[in-house]
């Protein structure tokens, strides 16, 4: 009895100590976004460096709404959260994020200042223009949304435009991102091409508008699609591509590069292509939430994704681009498979001419005709309304659908056993 409760007094304290809070760092990022690896390598970093235990506590979320309701309505005390641009906007306006104060980490493992690119802080600074957003987060990926194919199928001109995705010739067989701003964007980009030619309308202004005459008008252009439409997808979409499930999808270039290179290793070819309209950059960036309880390993976390190494194993891993700019980071990348481009907006005035892969690194001529999403405050209640709208169309034509089959296989097994019976009487007969 006596080693029974000494057994017991000792798995007591294991439990306490590992969920006493100063030792639980509990990280929410998006689902196939890191090399998970690093994350037991912080582990013992941060022990080595601070001398303190700590568990990570890793989960992950498929879209960013998911993320920013379970902060904003359930006040979750998530201490490093990644979400993009829009959101980190949103979540600057309604006063859910943390200073980051980075002046506590020894200047010889402080991976932050050196490796900034500026063109990512230029665009942090886009953000918000009374608050910097860079004070409050640290950039982590980025990339374009853009159009993934199956050039089997679909010639590059088809892939050259939104209408893509609602191309007769493609029943069926279009995956849609199930994200509504990054789907609602490229949709009135495409829809609005007339008036941005003349210079009626601004990308910037387009990425502001949620009057009701433009989300009905996406709204009826998505509906208008449905045919093509095979699903709509968080995260399986590059995989479906890979196994020539589907021909087109409306994705993010990270899944893309993800999805060209697995697909290349079963001998099919893939292709990325940003329309000629014009589409969305974005990013997504480290933030540590108000209801954060480990402020200071957040901050510890944060440094160390931004430490060189890491970050390309986390770009070789995922397939997306870190908004890493240090040098070891671009020549981690130089392959002479790759046309050379000028990719100095964002490395610096030697990176003119780098063999780097354009679907990670957009060349500025893609980059001129992308523009940064922005937070619409309460009126992104309506657009959320017109996804369900649309999507629940689609599910109610899937429901017909399976009711029709199951009725008609009902009818079939009743009307054979009916012929069975008859079958069977007849015999008896003779
Ligand atoms: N599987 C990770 C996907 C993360 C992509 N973020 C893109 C956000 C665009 N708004």
């Amino acid at each position: 009895m006596k080693k029974f409760l000494m057994i017991a007094a000792a798995v007591a304290a294991v439990c306490a100590c590992s969920n006493d809070r100063d030792q639980v760092l509990k990280v929410y990022n998006w689902s196939d976004y890191i090399d998970e690896s690093v994350i037991p390598e912080f582990e013992s970093w941060y022990k080595e460096q601070t001398g303190k235990d700590i568990r990570v506590v890793y989960q992950t979320f498929d879209v960013n709404e998911t993320m920013l309701s379970k902060i904003e309505k359930g006040h979750e005390d998530f201490d490093v959260v990644c979400p993009s641009d829009y959101i980190i906007e949103r979540m600057l306006n309604t006063g859910l994020l943390t200073p980051l104060d980075f002046s506590s980490i020894p200047d010889g493992v402080n991976y932050i200042a050196n490796n900034k690119s500026p063109y990512m802080q230029k665009i942090f600074r886009e953000i918000n223009k009374e608050i910097d957003a860079n004070d409050y987060s640290v950039p982590y990926m980025w990339g374009t949304t853009g159009i993934i194919y199956n050039p089997k199928y679909v010639t590059d001109e088809e892939a050259s435009t939104w209408d893509v995705i609602r191309n007769p010739k493609f029943k069926d067989a279009v995956l849609m991102k199930d994200a509504p701003r990054d789907v609602y964007s490229p949709v009135l980009i495409y829809l609005k091409q007339d008036e941005l030619k003349s210079g009626k309308v601004t990308m910037n202004e387009l990425m502001l508008d949620s009057s009701d005459e433009s989300i009905a008008e996406v709204e009826a252009y998505l509906k208008s699609c449905k045919e093509n439409i095979m699903g709509w997808e968080a995260d399986f979409g590059k995989d479906q591509m890979t196994k020539e499930r589907a021909v087109v999808s409306l994705n993010w270039s990270g899944d893309a590069v993800w999805a060209i290179e697995e697909a290349a290793a079963l001998g099919v070819e893939l292709k990325y292509a940003v329309p000629r309209e014009g589409s969305n950059i974005w990013f997504d960036g480290w933030v540590i939430p108000k209801y954060a309880k480990n402020v200071s390993a957040a901050t510890w976390f944060i440094n160390f994704m931004c430490r060189p190494d890491i970050a390309i194993r986390n770009m070789d891993e995922t397939g997306y681009v870190s908004a890493n700019g240090a040098r070891e980071v671009l020549d981690s990348q130089i392959d002479e498979e790759f046309d050379p481009i000028d990719v100095s907006y964002f490395f610096g005035e030697d990176a003119t001419e780098v063999r780097v892969n354009e679907t990670l690194y957009p060349s500025k001529e893609i980059i001129e005709r992308c523009a940064l999403e922005h937070d619409w405050g309460k009126d992104t209640d309506k657009l959320l309304a017109m996804w369900s709208r649309v999507k629940g169309d689609n599910a109610s034509m899937a429901t017909y659908i399976i009711i029709i089959v199951v009725l008609s296989l009902i009818a079939g097994y009743y009307v054979s056993k009916r012929n069975r019976k008859g079958h069977k009487h007849n015999t008896k007969k003779h």
